[in-house]
């Protein structure tokens, strides 16, 4: 069993606000090919693509109507083939978004399945009859409302836990999964390196959560099958390429964890947790969790949470660090300060060396390496996530529950599309994204934020991230030693020591725009290997956003 996956470093391309080949404004395959040497020079070896497949245009590429076909706006299986191999002559992998825990209405096997009661594929979706001339219960869709929709053609309820367009596919169903492990095969004997796997703890759905009997629902992740599936996954097709996987897994403990990513390499080699993004939630005013707030972090409860991933996974499982992806804001906004240039570069710069010197395989979503920041988003119109839509629409226009005005600032804060502007290359017309017309807003800072601009600038963000790699490849004990939180009830210093007995790495971070004073281990002492000042400060208190990176060796 191979292990290059603890010694990657990932890059996340969202192809669709990456970069244009072709002028009609949206990200495509050629785009990418063209950026490669950028991604190579930056030092990530992996990519992870998002899903460029055909899809129904509901939930950017999420809701697939073929899997062995190219999006026409991303380009041909000619280009991808393309790019695979420029990525592999590169060094570079590519690892595609795996999209099965639901298909698109429009992809053939619902068709059929909506089709009538007996029809041959009735039961590779989730059917059930109505409650009471209702819903069959009331288990809630992530994207707002219900997440049964009646059908017309049998009168009976689909179930979607995403949008409507997305129904969920019935894993249950053995005939259902081994469509999925052949297409799998399809894609991996093509030579890729592996899959990010949605939702993919959502597939082993529990019974009890959807029955026709207008209860409250439940839970749908984690379920019983779930471990049982992936052993069936990992048996019949992973284990038999040299590739790697990540599963993405909501609302997963690191008991779970130790499951679902163990060294055994009897499922899947990591999976993203989502316990640190949740650490900006709130209750909301029906008493509810929910991700639309205006909250800030609360330091000391995220770095529990991460000290606890890193030290139950330690030498038994492997994690994945990431602090933005296509779904979250951007970090530098949330985590860190861009309300001026030099917040902005400090905090981007300390945010990246606190994740990057943890233990596991860190993941840079495309922009976050310029410290690039939410968007100014002033009203829904500008919106384009299904997701924000529809939540404004039952939180703002049915209930009123949130004014239009917090509402919009919940959204500027947490929406997803403040991940999803281009990609700000140059400070040309659209930070030359594009020719044509972008498909979405450029932000407005790209004259003053830019990959162009800061490929040149030793003190970048960007140079700051290459220099993070570097040191990643060069120091061992960043992949293999183990990890101790420092200062744990600190509320500014995130602090700590990796130590694999024979190096000790120490990170210091103020996540503040205060200064901040170090106590007992976390005061330095070593070799300074990176910092984010050009000066080195007193050896007890961090200025503004400061952090350091230091080395003892034994
Ligand atoms: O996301 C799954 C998911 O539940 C969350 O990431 C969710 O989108 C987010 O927390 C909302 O606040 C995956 C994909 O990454 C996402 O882009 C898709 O929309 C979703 O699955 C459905 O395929
Ligand atoms: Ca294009």
């Amino acid at each position: 069993m191979s292990d290059w996956f603890k010694r990657a470093v990932v890059y996340q391309v969202y192809p669709k606000s990456f970069q244009d080949g072709n002028g009609d404004g949206m990200g495509d395959l050629r785009g990418v090919i063209s950026r490669l040497d950028y991604i190579r020079q930056l030092g990530a070896d992996v990519i992870w693509l998002n899903p460029i497949y055909e899809h129904s245009g509901v939930d950017g590429g999420y809701d697939i109507r073929d899997y062995r076909r190219i999006a026409p706006e991303f380009g041909t299986m000619e280009d991808f083939e393309e790019l695979l191999e420029r990525a592999h002559e590169r060094g570079i992998r590519i690892i595609m978004d795996l999209v099965v825990n639901h298909t698109s209405t429009e992809h053939v096997w619902f068709q059929e399945s909506r089709r009538d009661k007996t029809n041959d594929k009735r039961h590779f979706y989730v059917w059930r009859e109505g409650f009471e001339g209702g819903e069959p219960n009331r288990l809630r869709s992530v994207f707002s409302g219900s997440a049964w929709k009646r059908d017309e053609a049998t009168g009976e309820y689909y179930l979607h836990m995403f949008a409507d367009d997305q129904a969920d596919l019935n894993w249950h169903e053995p005939r259902v999964r081994e469509g999925v492990y052949e297409m799998m095969r399809w894609w991996l004997d093509k030579g890729i390196d592996g899959f990010r796997m949605d939702v993919i703890n959502m597939v082993g759905k529990p019974e009890n959560v959807l029955l026709s009997d207008g209860g409250p629902g439940g839970d749908v992740c984690n379920g019983p099958t779930e471990h049982e599936y992936l052993r069936e996954m990992n048996h019949k097709v992973l284990s038999r390429y040299d590739i790697m996987t990540v599963g993405e897994t909501g609302g997963v403990t690191t008991a779970d964890a130790l499951r679902y990513a163990s060294l055994d390499g009897s499922e899947l080699d990591m999976v993203f947790q989502f316990e640190h993004m949740g650490v900006d939630d709130e209750i909301g005013p029906d008493g509810a969790l929910t991700k639309w707030s205006t909250a800030r972090l609360d330091l000391v409860k995220l770095k529990r949470i991460l000290a606890r991933w890193q030290n139950d996974l330690h030498g038994k499982a492997w994690n994945s660090l990431y602090w933005s992806n296509h779904d979250q804001p951007r970090v530098v906004s949330r985590f860190g300060c861009d309300a001026d240039e030099a917040s902005r570069v400090r905090s981007a710069k300390m945010l990246g060396a606190c994740l990057h010197m943890m233990q596991g395989t860190p993941y840079i979503y495309q922009g976050e390496e310029l410290g690039m920041t939410n968007y100014p988003f002033a009203a829904i119109e500008e919106s384009r996530d299904v997701e924000a839509i529809n939540a404004y629409g039952e939180l703002v226009l049915e209930r009123g529950t949130f004014s239009p005005e917090h509402m919009m600032a919940c959204i500027r804060r947490k929406g997803r599309d403040n991940a999803r502007t281009p990609m700000q290359w140059t400070a040309g017309r659209n930070a030359g994204f594009t020719t044509g017309t972008p498909w979405m807003a450029v932000n407005p800072n790209f004259e003053r934020i830019n990959a162009e601009a800061q490929a040149s600038d030793p003190d970048s963000v960007l140079s700051f991230y290459k220099r993070l790699i570097a040191l990643r490849r060069e120091l061992p004990v960043v992949t293999d030693g183990d990890f101790a939180l420092l200062m744990e009830d600190d509320a500014q210093v995130f602090a700590y020591i990796r130590n694999d007995g024979k190096t000790r790495l120490k990170a210091v971070c103020n996540f503040s725009g205060e200064e901040a004073a170090l106590e007992g281990e976390a005061v330095s002492c070593g070799e300074r290997l990176l910092g984010n000042y050009p000066d080195e400060g007193d050896a007890d208190r961090l200025r503004a956003w400061e952090c350091r990176i230091e080395l003892e060796r034994a």
